[in-house]
């Protein structure tokens, strides 16, 4: 269901301003809400009053100014440090925590929130703060789907908006999964670029082939995705067992370049556990399946 086009002028409290919190609260400000700020430290609000927004001096004075509370700390430690000085300021309110945490966290926020007769959301915002508002933002939620519905047009201010469930922990499940993947991204191009330094060549010229080559791996994700949800690892693009004779060749040039392979040995482990169960001919797909403890 594609958000409304336009959204009416809506009342939204924003309680933490930090790189991603003042992203937030500009683009709620570009769309035209009415916008309350709050921050630990009140300094961080004065670029935001500039552009028009209300300064509260405390948390439950921001929540008691709108309908809608978008809480984006550091960690869900501080969510829980700062909700528990709210008071029944919360009640009647909607309370859309999208600060990276667990599931569980979210599922105990959640229930934290409804006890006090506030609705919950949980989120997670797949952009840096210089994307949002922008056409590649989007942000996850879970929870309270009637809240949702209520302020999507509010939302999509910040991008575009993909609700996934009303158990309030699958925002975070969604978020974690999407980081995993970008974090394995990252750090394995990290890796390409320590290699390349040890001969003295420049990143740069390793950027664009990096971006060609792990852009056309990725296009196979959703064969992976269908391998791993059917069960039928079986594949002619890569055997487990050509990945394990390869592998000790990129450990080798590591070790002989001065460079750590500690990288590495998650994925050996898996690749000789996979070998050693009898799915040498299986690709990459299965995996996803061993690393249940
Ligand atoms: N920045 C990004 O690219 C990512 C994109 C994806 C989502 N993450 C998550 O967003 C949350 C906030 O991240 P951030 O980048 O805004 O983080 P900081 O700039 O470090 O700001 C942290 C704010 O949290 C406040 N804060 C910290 N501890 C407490 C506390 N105990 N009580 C109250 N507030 C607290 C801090 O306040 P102050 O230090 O300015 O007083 C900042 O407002 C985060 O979950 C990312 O994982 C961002």
């Amino acid at each position: 269901m594609p958000a409304p086009a336009t959204a009416q002028p809506a009342t939204v409290s924003v309680l933490g301003l930090g790189l991603m919190g003042t992203a937030l609260a500009a683009a709620l400000l570009g769309a035209g809400h009415t916008v309350t700020v709050w921050n630990r430290n009140p300094a961080r609000t004065g670029p935001l009053v500039a552009q028009g927004a209300h300064p509260a001096a405390t948390p439950a004075a921001a929540v008691a100014a709108s309908d809608l509370v978008i809480v984006c700390l550091l960690d869900n430690g501080a969510v829980r440090d700062v909700f528990d000085g709210l008071g029944d300021s919360v009640a009647h309110r909607t309370v859309a925590n999208l600060t990276n945490g667990t599931p569980a966290q979210a599922r105990e926020l959640a229930a934290w929130a409804t006890e006090r007769g506030a609705r919950y959301l949980d989120g997670g915002i797949m952009a840096v703060p210089q994307m949002i508002a922008g056409p590649h933002a989007y942000v996850l939620y879970s929870g309270d789907e009637d809240a949702f519905r209520a302020h999507r047009s509010t939302f999509a201010a910040l991008g575009d908006t993909r609700f996934v469930g009303a158990d309030p922990g699958l925002a975070a499940v969604h978020d974690v999964a999407l980081l995993t993947g970008m974090y394995g991204m990252t750090v394995g191009v990290m890796q390409a670029f320590a290699l390349a330094r040890t001969e003295n060549i420049p990143a740069a010229e390793l950027a664009g082939p990096l971006v060609e080559w792990i852009g056309a791996m990725l296009a196979g994700t959703p064969e992976e995705a269908a391998a791993i949800d059917s069960g039928k690892h079986l594949t002619d693009v890569s055997s487990l067992t050509a990945n394990q004779a390869a592998l000790p060749n990129l450990m080798e040039t590591f070790r002989d370049q001065g460079l750590s392979t500690a990288f590495f040995e998650p994925l050996r482990e898996l690749l000789d556990r996979a070998v050693e169960q009898g799915h040498g001919t299986d690709g990459l797909s299965r995996l996803a399946t061993l690393l249940e403890k």
